[in-house]
């Protein structure tokens, strides 16, 4: 039987692929900038590495627990936020959601809320129940790529998933096409493709905006977001 916080995994997961087809939808009669491309593996995996600049916020090397779980944020908080924070924000915390977000079937929602382990549920803790399973999901994560167990992930633990892609690439194209796609059998590997792709997809409808809006390269990408 599938729990409710596994439905809001794949909830997460979904919702960001499925904004990714709403919007491709929208924008493909008037301007056609939008068409299934089959992915390269080249850039799969640029965009991998780029995922991982933007979750390594410090710039260490490391993804850690703290660059990835971010809290929601009071209306003051948002509103001392300009919108391109805002913007950097939301992206940060739904990439993170989709590559670090997992539960499995051991997990016990009321056990892992109960975080003082008497067996009730205090107030303190049903009020932050949300973020506990949040941050515990998101350690689930970080513990799948962590391979030398140090608590963070490094860019080579990030990428290892990618490490097997000419495999998947059975006719040698250098591209993955939806039939050499749907061969795959890993759920991990599936998860960093298709993180991948819809960051593909977003820059270049971000690049098509921007094209829109100027005639020369832009590299101020636009703040206001409708
Ligand atoms: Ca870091
Ligand atoms: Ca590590
Ligand atoms: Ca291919």
């Amino acid at each position: 039987m599938k729990s409710w916080i596994q439905i809001f995994c794949l909830a997460v997961v979904g919702t960001v692929l499925m904004a990714a087809t709403a919007s491709a939808q929208s924008s493909s009669g008037s301007r056609g900038n939008w068409r299934w491309q089959e992915p390269t593996i080249t850039d799969i995996r640029n965009q991998s590495t780029e995922t991982f600049k933007l979750l390594d916020e410090d710039e260490n090397g490391s993804i850690t627990l703290e660059e990835i779980d971010l809290a929601s944020l009071s209306e003051e908080e948002t509103a001392e936020l300009s919108n391109e924070e805002l913007r950097a924000r939301r992206q940060r915390s739904s990439l993170a959601s989709s590559m670090f977000l997992r539960w499995t079937e051991d997990m016990d929602a009321f056990e892992i809320s109960d975080t003082n382990g008497d067996g009730f549920m205090t107030r303190e803790e049903f009020e932050n129940r949300r973020a506990t399973l949040r941050t515990h999901m998101l350690e689930e994560g970080i513990a799948i790529y962590d391979t030398d167990k140090n608590g963070s992930v490094e860019l080579t633990e990030f990428s290892a998933k990618l490490a097997d892609l000419e495999d998947i690439d059975t006719d040698g194209s250098g591209t993955l096409s939806r039939a050499e796609l749907s061969k795959v059998d890993d759920n991990e590997v599936v998860r960093s493709i298709r993180v991948s792709q819809y960051r593909s997809w977003e820059s270049r409808r971000w690049d098509s905006r921007s094209g829109s809006r100027s005639s020369g390269r832009s590299q101020q990408r636009p703040s206001s977001n409708r």
